[in-house]
């Protein structure tokens, strides 16, 4: 079965960042997560525009950029700038005054407009946007933080926006405490794709070859 798995950048060994950019690169990974935050729309700082920059020196393969940042209209400029056609781009909602002018810029840059949804956030409140996006990243733990454990009540969000995936024409990928048993669950009933952070891929002795490996030969 066919679905994207993505890097959580956050996760990595800082202490040596391009080994690792390139070491995720030749194991197979599809894309890589960049979670940039501001310490206001949530409580912490990951990463930000250099970080960004580095992992694109060395990888060709596309950015998968998950903006955790109040008003992203204001700088959302500066990331644009600096990626390519085909890297994604995803706003939280709740975070503009007006979403859509902001996805409007991501579309007009030609990059991929997605948005993040939060466990708390419903799909009725983001209801009219999904037909001017191309991916919904929902999101299966509170934003700000890896190493979180899942949310089981946004199993049933899942449920929920699945079915409209073709009508309003996105596709639903996973963030947060993503495990092989939820990529095994989720996967068949049309989850797209899948970041991996600490609950699978980052700080573990095995080796981002074997694990990613391991996940594409699951037995769905
Ligand atoms: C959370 C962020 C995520 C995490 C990822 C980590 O705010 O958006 O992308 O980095 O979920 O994965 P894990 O397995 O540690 O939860
Ligand atoms: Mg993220």
């Amino acid at each position: 079965m066919q679905f994207e798995l993505m890097a959580s950048m956050m996760c990595a060994n800082y202490g040596h960042l391009a080994k690792e950019v390139r070491t995720l690169d030749e194991a197979g990974i599809d894309s890589f997560h960049i979670d940039i935050m501001d310490g206001r729309y949530v409580p912490n700082f990951a990463m930000s525009l250099n970080d960004m920059r580095c992992i694109r020196r060395y990888t060709d393969k596309p950015m998968d950029v998950h903006l955790m940042v109040e008003h992203p209209n204001n700088t959302i400029g500066l990331f644009l700038d600096n990626l390519r056609p085909g890297d994604t781009v995803y706003i939280h909602p709740e975070a503009e005054y007006h979403p859509s002018t902001t996805l409007q810029k991501i579309i007009n840059a030609g990059m991929i407009p997605g948005i993040a949804i939060n466990p708390g956030t419903s799909v009725e409140t983001i209801y009219e946007m999904l037909r001017i996006v191309d991916k919904v990243l929902v999101m299966s733990v509170n934003p700000g933080n890896a190493g979180q454990m899942y949310l089981e009540y946004v199993g049933e969000k899942y449920k929920k926006l699945l079915p409209m995936q073709k009508e309003m024409g996105f596709d639903v990928y996973w963030d947060g405490a993503c495990s092989a048993e939820k990529i095994k669950t989720f996967a068949p009933m049309g989850v797209k794709g899948f970041v991996l952070g600490t609950t699978l891929l980052f700080g573990k002795e095995t080796p981002y070859a074997d694990t990613i490996k391991a996940i594409r030969e699951l037995d769905i």
